[in-house]
């Protein structure tokens, strides 16, 4: 009997998955309303308070979890518009809903559109509008407030993505760089969440760097944790690719992929997940350079990259890229045991962020490039007299 409803409830029993049960929750559904309006005094002209609102409020310690816990399959409803007395001519409004969210967060409705996004602390958007209080216009009547359902849709927003295979040394290249603690180990998939860190210049200069679950060639048919931690790097601003010299091989099972094939694999994936996502400034960094016959790998990997496309036609069809990234470096770091290369990276990275933001803003003008342009013009047009 006991084995009977076990079979038929092996479903309800079944545990959820690592990443499910991580603490990690990048996608909350709510259901809110809006608080009704209250009702008008029509003898006196007496008016309704106007029902609360629900806002979504950005701040930088909050999270989607807490949320989730405290609101699951409830209605989160605003306070009611206070209807018109005599001894109280205009109501008071309902009182507001703040719901506290991380940055990086995006709230759509149920249709499907975006109500607004929040990217900075203190920004807010307006998920459910109080119905207005009664009025001689809505013949004293308070509505009924907005009601929807929303999602709330994380993105971390981060400076720079790390993107490489299971094993590469992400993590091991975030504590390196960071204060961050990830956890580091000698097996695939050790990351089943993305963890943020932060890279503190001498000057104090900040930028931060997102460390996600590694990918693996068939993400996109979900092999491994699939694209799920994807949509993490679509709003850095920097793709940082990280690959094991000696290359990866998941088991037995799978062939042994070698280091340009990796890097070829995760072009692939990134490729059929999002094509602009190639269209980002990228750096390779080919980590565990301290193992032996790394230097010749790296050398044969900076040879292939000086025209990849032209070599295209040798690699094999299924690991085959339409498109191929250019990265702006390819540099050789030991994460673990060398300081100087990862120093040597931090400085790179920095100075290709600032490239970037430089071309990006043309607000930011470069008064040495403004200069040489106004000698070069009065050295061709002799100086200009007013
Ligand atoms: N020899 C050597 N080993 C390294 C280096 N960097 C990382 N490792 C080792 O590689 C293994 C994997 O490191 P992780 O940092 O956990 O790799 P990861 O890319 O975060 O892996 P996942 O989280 O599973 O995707 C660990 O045993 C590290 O000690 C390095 O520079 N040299
Ligand atoms: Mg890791």
């Amino acid at each position: 009997m006991v084995l009977i409803l076990r079979t038929l409830f092996a479903k309800e029993f079944k545990k959820p998955r690592n990443y499910l049960r991580s603490k990690f929750i990048d996608s909350v559904r709510l259901h809110v309303k809006g608080g009704t309006g209250g009702t008008g005094l029509p003898k006196f002209g007496g008016l309704g308070g106007q029902g609360g609102c629900i806002y979504c409020v950005g701040k930088e310690d909050a999270n989607l979890k807490n949320i989730m816990t405290k609101h699951r399959g409830k209605t989160i409803t605003a306070g009611h518009g206070e209807d018109s007395r005599k001894t109280k001519i205009v109501g008071n409004p309902g009182t507001d809903v703040k719901l506290e969210v991380p940055l990086g967060v995006t709230v759509y409705r149920e249709d499907g559109k975006v109500l607004g996004s929040i990217d900075n602390e203190d920004d807010t958007v307006i998920i459910a509008r109080g119905g207005p209080g009664g009025t001689p216009q809505n013949n004293f009547l308070g509505h009924f407030g907005q009601t929807h359902h929303i999602r709330l849709d994380l993105k971390l927003i981060a400076d720079i993505g790390l993107v490489g295979f299971p094993n590469a040394g992400k993590s091991s290249l975030l504590k390196a760089i960071s204060r961050a603690k990830p956890r580091i180990a000698d097996y695939p998939f050790t990351t089943i969440k993305p963890n943020k860190g932060v890279m503190i210049y001498s000057d104090k200069r900040q930028i931060s760097i997102a460390d996600l679950p590694g990918l693996i060639e068939g993400a996109h048919v979900n092999v491994g944790l699939g694209h799920m931690f994807l949509k993490h790097v679509e709003r850095t601003k920097l793709l940082l690719f990280i690959a094991d010299v000696k290359g990866f091989q998941l088991n037995p099972k799978y062939p042994k992929r070698s280091c340009l094939e990796t890097v070829l694999l995760l072009n692939q994936e990134l490729e059929l997940y999002n094509p602009e996502l190639l269209e980002k400034p990228a750096v390779l960094a080919v980590n565990k350079m301290d193992l032996e016959g790394a230097e010749q790998t790296f050398n044969e990997i900076k040879e292939a990259y000086r025209n990849i496309e032209h070599i295209l036609h040798k690699i094999p069809e299924e690991i085959r890229p339409e498109k191929c990234i250019s990265f702006e470096d390819i540099i050789g770091i030991s994460a673990l045991n060398d300081k100087e290369s990862i120093e040597k990276l931090k400085l790179l990275l920095r100075k290709r962020l600032d490239d970037f933001a430089d071309e990006n803003n043309p607000d930011i003008v470069d008064s040495s490039k403004l200069f040489r342009k106004h000698t070069a013009m009065v050295r061709e047009q002799g100086p200009q007299l007013t």
